[in-house]
């Protein structure tokens, strides 16, 4: 372990920085295996720290020191000490700013952690957030210290002819040794993890986008040459995102320059470096044949939460760690917003609860369970969740629902206005919504304390002879580690009732208040009982419309209420919700059946709701694909209390078999109706056509049929797009197949170059339920084109397989744990950020059978015992097995 004993970090602890850094001046000169830092800070005494030590204490991680220079005066031992993460030195000015310059040295090939400064595909490039930036060079690296960088770049010009920092270029010039040089400076205070460095062989796209006040900003993408035809949707939804944040929320762009890089390695999606961000390739590159319409979405929406980061981040940052989701959950509820303002609504709002209910609830449910706000680490970036960032979205979005479109932009205004320049905290968030709203949000802000999803188990009462409706709602959030008791929640529920003709029945919460479609309950206390007089006819309750609260909601409904929901139900999430339940309730009964030796019948509820909407005429045919796609294996394994993952696959096929059995003629109408060349087109009708006709084919290839397995292969054959090309292949995959070794091959040899498409390539063979899975991962493992070293890559294979693939990751023997652990073991000295985060499959170990779980133990606890074992795979193995 770095540590022998991993310290844990608490939030009550929080204490201001003893010093401040006004000015940072840096100078690089680069090369692969030893890049120069010089660095000199001018520093002052914080007047807000109570500290009387006059100890300077730099934080630095895997540096080599050259010399440490005080007001000019060289220091040495003991004037300073250095330790294997600090530099202290003794006895700095207390009364006035001093001046400290270090030089020390990095060594980027060497850096496999991809953290700090490192190297991508003979490119340099940084990653600062977290905690990167100590890795550059000793500094005060926490969030609150917000200072005023210059940078000078200097490197050979053929290696690295593009050199570029944050903010303006201010000079560039030649040097001798065929080197060259190019400064920046960042006219904006800002913390170091935003700082941000790359040079490199890269071709630049450029245009220009004009703001709402008239100003021209520079727009430039840069990407490997090979790469230059793929940045054109990039740049688009760069110029979408800067109207669209400047429509929605006033806020316009301050830079004169925006920058964006894209880079073969990296941990995460993109990062929001100021005025330079940088990019996973994954987040910008598309072309119609290389990228799926999934793709486009995606770069889109991360184009978009980057550059609304700029705002929600860096002009106004996080004053610790523990505050993350103040800029995460904000700025993902933006990036939501303009997605579904982009796209489909009623879509957008579907998929992103598919991904909390299946994967944030698990998470809340489970050993990591922690707060938006959690109150302790040991690494943090073992804390970019999805608690952190797509709970946190839910937090601000249940505030949005509770102020109203105005409230919430009030507030909004309010905390641009009062905080910008600072590093603040979720509750001055909070701060700012009270303040322009008359609301009290003290309860409120338990949501950011108190981990777990609550539970709302609801009951009606409807009596005919005093024409009321009782509605009773209980809450309950479930114990988490750490978090025994928990206190009821302010919790907004959008509602509504419609009579049995499917029409809203106007009611209201009391007499006081207006007769309405919809109404919001707002729950305080564990119990609420409401009474809705004057209900003419036994009424259906349509509940937690839109989603409007992170939790899970108990109410028994009959199979027939649940059909007459998702035909009837207003609201596109409700009702899209409404035939989830229905096929859950559905499959789970066949679970059983199955693991009583029983005869699987399918209920004709479900075939007749699908027929009927496969009879209707769609506006929105995404929407139509997503009422007719079954909850996925993750999500109904996540709705029983221990995990058959080998029931849940045969449940769920059998429905799907039985239901393209009863509806082929129908969905097979679909399919040809909807297949259509569209070499290019990436607009919301073209998508639906794809995505329902692609539905369609995914139900079909369940059949034993050779036409429609020709249909399969003529599609891969002839596809002008991914989109097509992919869901052809897929299904040639996931069942039976003549064709399906011949068209992997083909498709390799089509896209070896392009290693977006070949992650795909990956991806796809590791989570096939086909029965020779294992060994091909095992094989795959060995292809030439596999490289631990390249996180796309490891993901796509090692990722794909053990979180998309229950069925053979939870494998009976434990080959698939063993094979997971291996390859953590491996990371973990390469890459730990990324070891920790493969890891998460094997801590949901109490979810499975007896013998399973000894299995998992196993090998958490051999992972455990990995010499040296980073701090990140140390908190999580360790937290998972206590
Ligand atoms: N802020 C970065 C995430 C950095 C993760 C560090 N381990 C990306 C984002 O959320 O926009
Ligand atoms: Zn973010």
């Amino acid at each position: 372990m770095r540590d022998a004993n991993p310290k844990t970090i608490f939030l009550k602890d929080y204490q201001v920085p003893d010093y401040l850094i006004h000015t940072v001046d840096l100078t690089f000169d680069l090369a692969e295996d030893n890049t120069l830092v010089k660095t000199q800070l001018s520093l002052v005494k914080n007047p807000s720290s109570s500290s009387d030590n006059a100890d300077l204490v730099l934080m630095g991680e895997n540096l080599v020191l050259h010399s440490v220079v005080l007001d000019g005066q060289t220091l040495s031992h003991p004037d300073y000490l250095q330790t294997d993460e600090q530099l202290i030195i003794a006895n700095v000015p207390q009364q006035r700013e001093f001046t400290l310059t270090i030089e020390n040295s990095i060594n980027p090939k060497a850096n496999t952690a991809l953290e700090g400064l490192y190297l991508s595909n003979g490119m340099l490039c940084t990653q600062c957030e977290a905690e990167g930036f100590r890795k550059i060079t000793y500094f005060l690296d926490r969030p609150d210290v917000m200072s005023r960088y210059t940078t000078t770049i200097i490197g050979d010009k053929q290696r690295y002819p593009v050199l570029l920092s944050n903010g303006n270029k201010t000079g560039s010039g030649e040097l001798s040794d065929n080197k060259h040089w190019v400064s920046w400076q960042d006219p904006f205070n800002k913390p170091c993890y935003l700082f941000a460095l790359v040079a490199g062989q890269l071709e630049c796209i450029h245009d220009t986008y004009t703001t709402q006040s008239g100003r021209v900003i520079n727009l430039e993408i840069f990407v490997e040459p090979h790469d230059r035809d793929k940045c054109a949707h990039a740049m688009q939804s760069l110029k979408y995102s800067m109207a669209w944040d400047e429509e929605v929320y006033g806020r316009e762009y301050d830079l004169d320059l925006y920058m964006i890089v894209a880079v073969s390695h990296f941990n995460m999606g993109a990062m929001e470096n100021k005025g330079l961000n940088i990019f996973n390739t994954k987040f910008v590159l598309a072309r119609p044949d290389t990228a799926t319409d999934y793709d486009y979405e995606h770069i889109e929406s991360v184009i978009a939460h980057e550059y609304f980061h700029n705002w929600t981040g860096n002009r106004i940052t996080c004053r610790d760690w523990f505050q993350l989701s103040l800029k995460e959950g904000f700025t993902v509820f933006r990036d939501q917003q303009f997605t579904a303002d982009r796209t489909s609504k009623a879509v957008k709002r579907i998929e992103d609860v598919i991904n909390l209910r299946t994967r944030q609830f698990a998470e809340d449910a489970g050993p990591l369970a922690h707060p938006v706000r959690p109150d302790a680490y040991i690494e943090i970036n073992n804390f970019y969740t999805l608690t952190v960032y797509e709970k946190g979205a839910e937090v601000v979005r249940m505030l949005h629902t509770l102020l109203g479109e105005q409230g919430f932009r009030k507030g909004c205004d309010w905390y641009f206005e009062k905080y910008d320049g600072q590093a603040v905290t979720c509750d001055d968030f909070v701060l700012a919504m009270t303040t322009t709203n008359p609301i009290d949000l003290e309860q409120f802000k338990l949501w950011y304390t108190q981990a777990g999803t609550p539970v709302l188990t609801v009951t009606s009462d409807y009596n005919a002879t005093t024409q009321a409706l009782t509605l009773n709602i209980d809450q309950h959030c479930p114990a988490t580690p750490g978090q025994h008791v928990k206190k009821p929640m302010h919790i907004p529920v959008r509602f509504g009732l419609i009579d049995q003709q499917g029409t809203p029945i106007p009611c209201q919460v009391n007499s006081n208040t207006a007769l309405a479609n919809e109404l919001i309950l707002e729950l305080t206390q564990a119990s609420h009982t409401y009474v809705f007089n004057d209900i003419k006819e036994q009424p259906v309750v349509s509940l937690l419309r839109g989603f409007s609260a992170p939790v899970k909601l108990v109410m028994e409904r009959s199979l027939d209420e649940l059909a007459f929901l998702l035909n009837y139900d207003t609201d596109t999430f409700s009702r899209w919700d409404a035939g989830q339940q229905l096929s859950t309730q559905i499959i789970l009964g066949l679970i059983n059946d199955i693991q009583n030796g029983l005869a699987l019948q399918l209920s004709p509820i479900l075939i007749d709701a699908f027929q009927n909407l496969l009879a209707q005429s769609w506006q929105d045919l995404s929407y139509f694909s997503l009422l007719l796609s079954l909850p996925s294996e993750t999500y109904l394994a996540e709705q029983m209390p221990i995990i058959d993952v080998v029931a849940i696959h045969k449940a769920r096929e059998f429905v799907t078999k039985t239901l393209a059995e009863n509806l082929q003629q129908a969905l097979q109408t679909w399919y040809l109706n909807q297949h259509r060349d569209e070499s290019g087109c990436f607009n919301a009708e073209a998508i639906g056509r794809r995505r329902i006709k692609n539905t369609c084919l995914h139900y079909l290839t369940t059949l034993d049929d050779a036409a429609i397995k020709n249909w399969a292969h003529q599609q891969f054959k002839t596809a002008k797009n991914m989109t097509d090309q992919m869901a052809a292949l897929s299904v040639m995959v996931n069942n039976p197949h003549y064709a399906r070794r011949q068209c992997l091959m083909d498709f390799y040899q089509q896209w070896q170059h392009e290693p977006l498409v070949i992650d795909k390539w990956f991806s796809l063979q590791a989570s096939s339920p086909g029965l020779d899975t294992y060994d091909t991962v095992l094989a795959l493992l060995k292809h030439p084109a596999f490289e631990l070293k390249t996180p796309n890559r490891v993901r796509a294979l090692i990722g794909s397989f053990s979180q998309g693939n229950p069925l053979h990751f939870h494998a009976a023997n434990g080959t698939g744990y063993q094979l997971l652990s291996d390859i953590i073991i491996e990371l973990n000295s390469l890459n730990p950020q990324l070891a920790s985060r493969m890891l998460s499959p094997l801590t949901t170990w109490r979810r499975y059978d007896d013998s399973r779980q000894a299995l998992m133990i196993a090998q958490l606890e051999r992972i455990i015992a990995t010499e040296h074992i980073s701090r990140d795979l140390y908190e999580v193995a360790s937290k998972s097995l206590s």
